[in-house]
């Protein structure tokens, strides 16, 4: 079995998120998910709308996800990689380069962002919205 991971927010799911999902399961048989917690988000400086429960319950009935995580630090790729036996990691080409130390562990896959969405572009039109 060929395991696929990625990483993220995934806040406000949105039809980038579920591209880059349903392009990384394409990569092999089983994709795992790790989803940022609430606090690393914060290190990220970012602040999700959805909890971290509700971002993995909505994850979790998205029919290219078989298992989500929890991604709690930065430092946490290699040990994930290698305590799941992960084939394959993937992710938006926004953090192209950015994790090649992983190419020792597995395959490593950055692809094209879906261009015109993204949680922030949610917000602010939804915030323009209801404010005139
Ligand atoms: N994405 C995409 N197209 C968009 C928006 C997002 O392909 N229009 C992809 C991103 O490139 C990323 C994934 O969807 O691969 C999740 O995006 P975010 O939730 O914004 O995650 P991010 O904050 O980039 O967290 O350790 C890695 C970090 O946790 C990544």
């Amino acid at each position: 079995m060929k395991k696929v991971i990625t990483y993220g927010t995934f806040d406000l799911l949105h039809t980038g998120h579920i591209n880059i999902l349903r392009r990384a399961k394409e990569y092999g048989d089983y994709l795992i998910v790790a989803i940022s917690s609430d606090e690393f988000n914060a290190l990220k400086g970012k602040k999700a709308y959805y909890t971290f429960e509700q971002r993995k319950a909505i994850l979790e009935a998205v029919r290219y996800v078989d298992e989500v995580i929890p991604e709690h630090t930065w430092e946490q790729k290699v040990e994930d990689v290698q305590k799941h036996n992960v084939d394959v990691f993937v992710m938006g080409d926004d953090w192209e380069g950015k994790f090649d130390f992983l190419k020792e562990y597995c395959d490593v896959v950055y692809l094209p962002r879906t261009v015109g969405i993204s949680t922030t572009k949610i917000k602010n039109d939804l915030n323009k919205a209801n404010n005139g």
